[in-house]
C-alpha cells in the first residue's frame, strides 16, 4: 500500500507567502508541497495554522467554518482567519472531547444557521469521582480525566463574528466519566433530517438500549424526535437511534449518486470499518469486530454473527479514519463521485469507489501528516485539515495538466 510521494518545500513559493503574509506568526508554516496521486501530482497549499483543528464546513461565498478542538469556532475568509467567533457553548477539551465538528443547515444561505457538537461537562460533577478505566481500551488510565461530561450538538445563527440563539438541541445520556469516544460527526438527508455519530465512551455501552452513546442518532432540524427512528424494544429504548452498535464513529456522508448513508468507524486494534447504514441495522459493537481489543483479547469476527451487518470494507492494519466527503468535482478528475477519507495513524487521504452498496479502496495519497478531516471547495479543490497542536488548513489543487484535464 506504500505509495512514493513527495513533500518538498517550495523554498520560493515559502518566501513570496511570506512577503504577501507580512509578519504573522504563520508566514514560517506557509508554503508549498507536492504529493503523488496516480493521475499526477497534487499541490499543496497550508493556508493556515490551526490548534487541533477538528472539522471544516464549507459556507457560500467559499467561506469556511473551522472548529478547533480546544473550543474556538473560527471562520476562513479571503485568506485570512478570524479570532474566536463568539457565544460558542463551554466545552471539555481533554484526550479526544472538545468543540468537534461544525455543520451548517441546508438552508443557510437564507437561515444562517449552524451546528456544533462538543464534549459538555454536566453542571453537576460527582464527588470523589474516578474514571472506572478498562483495559481492554489500552491508554485509557485510572483517573485520567474524571470530568462527567457527554456530547452535545447545539443550533445557533452565525451573526457576523458571533453565534446568537444558542440552543443546546441534544445530548448523549447519560453522560460518562472517560476521555475518549465522542464520535460527533453530523449530517443532513435531503429530508433535514440531523444524522449524529454518538461514540461509544470507551464503556462497551453500544447494544445498551437505554442510552444513546455507540449509536448513530437522528433527529429534526430543531431537535425533536421523528416518529419513525430504529425500533429498540425495550420501554426504556432510546427514541433518537437510528442504527447501533458502533464503536467510535468520525465520519459521515450521504452518497449523492444514491442517497445512502455511510459511515466509517475507528476499530480498536485492527478492523477500522466502513459501514453503509439501514434504519436499525446492529452493526455488531462490542460483540463482533474484524480487531481485537488493545489488551490482546480476542473480539470474535462479524463473519461468526451474522445476525450483525459487517462492514463493507474493513481495514487491517488501520487507516485511523478521520472526516469522509463524497467528491463531487471535477477538478480531480479521477475522484469524481469517490468518497474521501482522512487518515490519521495511516496520514493519508484514503480514496474509496463507492457503487451502490460496494466499496473498494482505489488508491491511497500518502501525506506525510495525520488528516483530521476533508472538505471539497466550491471549486472543486480539497480542504484538508492538519491534525495536532501544530495543525493547519492546507488546500490541495492538481499540478498537472493531466490531474485537471
Ligand atoms: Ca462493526
Amino acid at each position: 500500500m506504500t505509495i512514493a510521494w513527495r513533500a518538498k518545500l517550495a523554498l520560493g513559493a515559502s518566501i513570496m507567502g511570506a512577503a504577501i503574509m507580512g509578519d504573522q506568526s504563520f508566514a514560517q508554516d506557509s508554503g508549498m508541497q507536492e504529493f503523488t496521486s496516480k493521475s499526477g501530482t497534487i499541490q499543496g497549499e497550508m493556508l493556515t495554522p490551526l490548534e487541533h483543528p477538528w472539522k471544516i464546513a464549507v459556507l457560500p461565498n467559499d467561506r469556511l467554518l473551522i472548529t478547533e478542538k480546544t473550543g474556538n469556532l473560527r471562520l476562513f475568509a479571503d485568506g485570512k482567519l478570524s479570532e474566536p467567533i463568539a457565544n460558542v457553548p463551554k466545552v471539555h477539551f481533554e484526550g479526544q472531547g472538545g468543540l468537534l465538528s461544525v455543520v451548517a443547515h441546508p438552508g443557510f444561505a437564507t437561515n444562517n444557521t449552524i451546528y456544533l457538537s462538543y464534549a459538555e461537562p454536566a453542571e453537576a460533577q460527582p464527588a470523589n469521582a474516578k474514571d472506572p478505566g478498562d483495559p481492554r481500551v489500552g491508554d485509557n488510565g485510572p483517573n485520567s480525566d474524571i470530568v462527567l461530561k457527554g456530547l452535545a450538538v447545539a443550533r445557533a445563527e452565525l451573526d457576523g463574528t458571533a453565534l446568537k440563539n444558542v440552543e443546546v438541541i441534544w445530548r448523549q445520556e447519560p453522560k460518562q466519566i472517560g476521555r475518549g469516544h465522542f464520535g460527533g460527526h453530523m449530517a443532513f438527508s435531503g429530508d433535514e433530517k440531523l444524522f449524529i455519530t454518538n461514540g461509544d465512551r470507551q464503556r462497551f455501552l453500544s447494544h445498551d438500549p437505554a442510552t444513546n452513546a455507540g449509536k448513530i442518532v437522528r433527529i429534526n432540524h430543531d431537535g425533536s424526535l421523528p416518529a419513525d427512528n430504529m425500533e429498540q424494544g425495550p420501554k426504556n429504548a432510546r427514541k433518537d437511534v437510528w442504527s447501533t452498535g458502533h464503536r467510535n464513529p468520525l465520519g459521515i456522508a450521504f452518497d449523492p449518486a444514491t442517497r445512502k448513508l455511510w459511515i466509517h468507524e475507528m476499530g480498536p486494534a485492527g478492523g477500522d470499518e466502513l459501514n453503509l447504514i439501514e434504519r436499525g441495522a446492529d452493526y455488531g459493537w462490542p460483540a463482533v469486530s474484524n480487531g481485537n481489543h488493545y489488551n490482546g483479547q480476542k473480539i470474535p469476527n462479524h463473519d461468526t454473527r451474522p445476525e450483525f451487518k459487517k462492514p463493507v470494507i474493513s481495514w487491517s492494519p488501520v487507516i485511523s479514519p478521520a472526516g469522509l466527503t463524497f467528491y463531487t468535482g471535477t477538478r480531480f478528475r479521477d475522484w469524481t463521485g469517490k468518497a474521501l477519507i482522512g487518515g490519521l495513524s495511516s496520514e493519508a487521504i484514503v480514496i474509496v469507489e463507492v457503487k451502490g452498496e460496494e466499496a473498494r479502496e482505489t488508491e491511497r495519497i500518502d501525506m506525510g501528516m495525520r488528516i483530521r478531516d476533508v472538505a471539497e471547495a466550491n471549486d472543486g479543490s480539497l480542504y484538508v485539515l492538519k491534525d495536532g497542536e501544530d495543525g493547519g488548513l492546507m488546500q490541495l489543487k492538481p499540478l498537472d495538466k493531466d490531474a485537471s484535464r
